[in-house]
């Protein structure tokens, strides 16, 4: 008998018949979207949760990216990491403008700030890192950097949804950030996003953006576009909030279960544990070393036969896929181009079962055990 396949998340799904009474009062109001009664609750209960002044809700994470770029006029060229997913370049070519990719730290696989300033050009006007893993970039000296040469910061914060340092939310950082709430992501809406905006003025220039840059029936004030957030998602959105806390302590549990049981396996390392005032244990990275028995990509394949479907996030790196490798600039990418070549992030979701832990374990602490 096979088992049965272990992805590399799952989505959080509350009770089903939880989310009736919520469709109900949709059905009620007849209200589906541009700024319901359900989007203007989440708003509030997103903003209280996360602790941020305001938040603007999106369709998707990189409708979101493309905003927040659109809002704060950045033109020419973007410094960016390699190491993410390809929605972070994306979002910079949509709207016109060249990615330049910088080296990541290889102790934290964040944008590397002692290598930012070399790649800064007359047409530099702004850094786009990523906080990978939910892992925070080192926000302090991006900040120094962006102040010297007058360039804006955008932080593609995808993964960081609940992150906490010791000043609060993480999403508080940059002149914007941007949060995804995909079905992959620790808190989802099915498909959404948002960014979040540190004062009402910026939020209403947001919101005029995301609904065609309507201000009212007769008044068009920008070439927006259509990154409205539904009634039906923001209305998930509100019952998955009722979990997120139990869901981040299952992520925890799981996290410490892998750090536990893989820290003295030769040839495995790990990202060291996070130190922050909160962490939303969103992936679990480990890096294949030399003296592990496999390669990185054989133990992918070994892990795949045994029906557990890990993945490389992120490999290849953006700036080594067709669309990019050949168009635009890249310095010297040596601790991406090693990381990437040796990461596998591990199954980690709430809800995953103890025996599919102790399986993922075992096949990787004995390799070579048929
Ligand atoms: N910036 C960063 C740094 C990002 O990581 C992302 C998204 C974005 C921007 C853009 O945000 P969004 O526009 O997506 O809001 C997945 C996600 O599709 C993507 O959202 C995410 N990053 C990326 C890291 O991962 P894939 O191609 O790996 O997805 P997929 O469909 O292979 O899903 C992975 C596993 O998750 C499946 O094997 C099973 C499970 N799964 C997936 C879906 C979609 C489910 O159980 N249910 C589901 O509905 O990209």
């Amino acid at each position: 008998m096979i088992d049965k396949p272990i992805y590399v998340t799952e989505p959080c799904l509350p009770p089903l018949e939880e989310f009736i009474p919520y469709l109900e009062k949709i059905w009620e109001s007849k209200r589906l979207t541009n700024n319901g009664p359900m989007h203007q609750q989440l708003e509030d209960a997103l903003c209280e949760y996360l602790g941020v002044p305001e938040i603007a809700l999106f369709n998707n994470g990189t409708i979101a990216l493309l905003t927040a770029l659109q809002a704060l006029r950045i033109t020419g060229e973007v410094i960016t990491t390699p190491f993410s997913f390809v929605a972070t370049a994306h979002a910079l070519t949509w709207n016109g403008i060249t990615p330049v990719f910088v080296d990541i730290d290889p102790n934290t696989f964040n944008l590397d700030p002692t290598k930012i300033e070399a790649a800064i050009t007359p047409q530099t006007t702004a850094i786009m890192p990523v906080h990978c893993y939910g892992y925070p970039c080192d926000v302090k000296a991006i900040q120094e950097i962006a102040d010297k040469y007058n360039l804006k910061v955008i932080y593609d914060a995808a993964h960081a949804f609940g992150v906490k340092d010791e000043g609060g939310s993480i999403l508080r950082h940059g002149d914007l950030s941007a949060i995804s709430f995909h079905a992959t992501k620790v808190f989802n809406t099915f498909e959404g996003g948002a960014i979040i905006c540190p004062d009402k003025k910026t939020k209403q220039h947001i919101n005029n953006l995301k609904n065609f840059g309507i201000v009212d029936e007769v008044t068009i004030v920008a070439p927006g576009i259509n990154g409205k957030m539904s009634e039906v998602n923001a209305a998930f959105g509100l019952l998955q909030l009722q979990y997120i806390d139990k869901s981040l302590e299952n992520r925890k549990s799981v996290d410490n279960y892998y750090r536990d049981t893989l820290k003295t396996t030769p040839g495995i390392s790990l990202l060291n544990p996070s130190s922050l005032e909160k962490h939303n244990f969103s992936y679990f990275p480990v890096l294949i070393e030399k003296d592990y028995p496999l390669s990185r990509d054989q133990l992918y394949s070994l892990l795949t036969e045994n029906n557990i479907h890990a993945r490389r996030y992120f490999y290849p790196l953006i700036s080594h896929t067709t669309q990019y490798y050949s168009t635009t600039k890249k310095n010297n990418l040596k601790f991406a181009k090693l990381i990437s070549s040796k990461v596998i992030c591990l199954p980690i979701f709430p809800g995953i079962e103890s025996d599919s832990l102790s399986k993922i374990v075992s096949v990787i602490r004995d390799p070579l055990i048929k």
